[in-house]
């Protein structure tokens, strides 16, 4: 079963893992180096099953950095918090208020000037994916080019889009954590894609990535009228964070159920034009989900 893989790596961790103080303050138990390959060919996907996973949450956030968006007010439009805390912590820190989650939420959402000064996270994915502005001024839409690359010029081994734009990175909430994507197609007309990730939240992250970058593989292979392939998913820093070490084990303790599908119910006109309905996903049996703290 493919999610071994996984909780495979996850055991590794546990048991290998250098346990080490990380910038969070939390600790983690971190390897260096991790590869998990998921065949996409076969129809299905890789939304684990041995907990559950919010898998439109993954769609809509990576819906959300195709816009080229960088604020969390269309993300909260959407019923998405998982990228509050880091604003909150901002807005907490430089105005010395106690407001809840729930509260600040409600304000970005509400008020637009207050979402406009407290709910940036400065120019990461979205604004890199789609408007990397080049020493001349000029952006550069990465995802459009790929496209037409994927179309044109398939053989190409340049097909890829980055977010380490190393210029603007003290101006981001967070570094990119999913940084760089290379596409591959092979000769029958299969779409590949290798995702390289600095650093890996295991319990709580990287389910969320597996998600993402299915979701825009599938995506760009309608667009280019491919199949999916293979998705190789690459970790540099791949850890536990020490208050996740129970919920691992808890999670490695389930057997693996089949996995889902997901298919797009229609070909819009553009990567521009997908939307959260447009991605069905079948065959879903999850186990519980499991409750774990961010690391902010
Ligand atoms: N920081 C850290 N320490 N770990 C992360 O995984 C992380 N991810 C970020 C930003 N910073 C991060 C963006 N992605 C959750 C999942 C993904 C994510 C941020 C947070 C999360 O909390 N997931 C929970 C709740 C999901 C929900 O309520 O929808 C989960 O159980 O999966
Ligand atoms: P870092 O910038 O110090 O590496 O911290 C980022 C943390 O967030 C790290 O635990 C990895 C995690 N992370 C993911 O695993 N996936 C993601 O998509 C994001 C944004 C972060």
């Amino acid at each position: 079963h493919p999610e071994l893989q996984y909780l495979d790596l996850l055991s590794h961790v546990l048991e290998n893992g250098d346990e080490r103080v990380d910038r969070t303050g939390v600790g983690t138990r971190s390897v260096f180096g991790a590869m998990l390959r998921f065949d996409l060919s076969n129809g299905t996907v890789p939304i684990l099953t041995t907990k559950r996973v919010y898998w439109k949450t993954a769609v809509k956030e990576m819906l959300w950095f195709l816009t080229g968006g960088t604020n969390i007010q269309p993300l909260l439009n959407e019923n998405v918090r998982i990228w509050s805390d880091w604003p909150l912590a901002t807005y907490r820190r430089e105005t010395g208020d106690t407001i809840s989650q729930d509260a600040f939420e409600q304000r970005i959402v509400e008020d637009d000037a207050f979402a406009a000064r407290w709910g940036e996270l400065g120019p990461v994915y979205g604004k890199q994916w789609r408007r990397w502005q080049g020493p001349d001024g000029k952006e550069h839409d990465q995802i459009a080019t790929l496209v037409q690359t994927l179309r044109e010029n398939p053989t190409s081994r340049r097909m890829l889009f980055h977010g380490w734009n190393v210029a603007e990175l003290g101006s981001m909430a967070l570094p990119p954590c999913h940084m760089v994507y290379q596409y591959h197609v092979t000769s029958d007309g299969r779409l590949n894609c290798l995702l390289f990730q600095r650093s890996v939240d295991l319990l709580l992250g990287a389910p969320f990535n597996f998600v993402g970058a299915t979701a825009l593989q599938l995506m760009l292979a309608q667009q280019s009228d491919l199949r999916p392939g293979e998705l190789v998913w690459v970790g540099g820093d791949a850890h536990l964070y020490l208050n996740h070490l129970e919920q691992a084990r808890e999670q490695i303790a389930r057997t693996p159920r089949p996995l889902p599908s997901m298919r797009l119910a229609r070909k819009p006109q553009s990567i521009d034009g997908y939307s959260i309905s447009d991605f069905v996903v079948e065959g879903y049996d999850p186990h519980a989900a499991i409750k774990a703290p961010v690391a902010v």
